[in-house]
């Protein structure tokens, strides 16, 4: 009897070309991709119709796209592998957006954490975009019938909500979307600031030396971890009030796969200047093939393109199908 292949599942993510990723955007969802990419069925973008809910100036985001697009084969995403696409090249997530946008509540739309955060960082410019940033995350999970969304711990508001949109268009027709489940990795979830560790840290943060970038060199690297804030007790352990320390023991964690008790066990009797050297080496090793790999291919404007071209063929196909089946349902008269 041949065997029937079982069915993987569709794996989904996407990230704004808002800056070059940070550490916590690697180590919370880019490293999660490449390490969900060989075993599932997966699609991987960049958002760049989420990035102007936030002024962009026009260069720069053209740029700022090609470039995080050249990260995401970088990590180790491969175009054969996996359908790696941009946003705005596939314009059924602007026409699903919409038709989303007539399934979701006001108040439901208004008590998303992420609005309120950005209204209150951008008091100049409330657009509506901003608020109905949800239901274009939804539009895009919803597109692929997405089983799994790779994402840090902040976006779990939003794959909420485009679960009860899923759930409520479904039940309002008949089942057309699969409900997506978020996957959080365990370390890494929410990597904080290097500067102030109750805060996450963020790509927009204006302090430089809250924040790694991808790309930075390894003397800056060394250099911020040696400034990062910690406290007084000098001991490496895990605990509450050691913000500080609980950050850097997660980052290492997540760098070298060893679990909280054997890094305390590493750094015993050893003082916060051995740990912060070792867990800055530990990210610099951890982030040279990606860097590598990005110098090898920034400058290969053809390729890029093509692979973008190919991604967003694909992507069409797939968003095409499901698009076409939820107007059907809506009762769109079709020629
Ligand atoms: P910005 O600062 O421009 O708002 P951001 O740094 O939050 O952006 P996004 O593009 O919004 O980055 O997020 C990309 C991915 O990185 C998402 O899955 C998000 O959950 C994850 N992420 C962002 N910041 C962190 C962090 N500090 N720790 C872990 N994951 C993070
Ligand atoms: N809002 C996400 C980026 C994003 C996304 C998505 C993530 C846009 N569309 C779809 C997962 C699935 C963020 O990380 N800020």
């Amino acid at each position: 009897m041949e065997n029937t292949p079982e069915k993987k599942s569709r794996v989904l993510s996407m990230i704004q070309p808002t800056s070059v990723p940070t550490l916590g955007n690697y180590l919370g969802a880019l490293k999660n991709w490449a390490a969900m990419s060989s075993d599932n069925d997966c699609l991987f973008a960049v958002a760049d119709l989420h990035a102007i809910t936030v002024r962009q100036e026009p260069a720069k985001l053209r740029r700022q796209s090609l470039e995080m697009y050249a990260l995401l084969l970088a990590i180790g995403l491969d175009p054969e592998e996996s359908v790696i696409f941009v946003q705005s090249h596939v314009p059924a997530h602007s026409q699903m957006a919409w038709l989303l946008n007539c399934y979701t509540q006001f108040g439901e739309a208004a008590r998303m954490t992420q609005f309120k955060e950005k209204s209150l960082k951008h008091a100049d410019n409330v657009n509506v975009g901003l608020f109905s940033y949800p239901t274009l995350m939804a539009a895009d999970i919803l597109l692929y019938q997405t089983d799994f969304v790779p994402v840090g711990a902040d976006q779990k508001q939003h794959l909420e909500i485009a679960r009860d949109i899923a759930e409520r268009f479904n039940g309002a027709y008949s089942p057309t979307f699969t409900v997506p489940e978020p996957y959080i990795g365990k370390t890494g979830a929410r990597v904080m600031s290097l500067q102030d560790p109750t805060k996450k840290m963020s790509k927009s943060d204006p302090n430089p030396k809250a924040s790694v970038s991808v790309l930075d060199t390894p003397d800056e690297i060394m250099k911020k971890f040696k400034s990062a804030v910690t406290d007084s007790e000098a001991v490496v352990r895990y605990a509450d009030g050691k913000d500080g320390i609980n950050n850097l023991m997660g980052i290492y964690s997540c760098c070298t796969g060893l679990d909280f008790d054997a890094i305390e066990k590493e750094f015993d009797g050893k003082g916060y200047g051995d740990f912060k050297k070792a867990v800055a080496e530990s990210v610099i090793a951890e982030l040279k093939p990606v860097q590598d790999r990005y110098n090898e291919i920034i400058g290969d404007k053809k390729f890029l393109e093509k692979c973008a071209a190919e991604g967003a063929q694909k992507a069409s196909y797939l968003a095409g199908k499901t698009l076409n089946k939820a107007m059907k349902k809506i009762g769109f008269w079709q020629i």
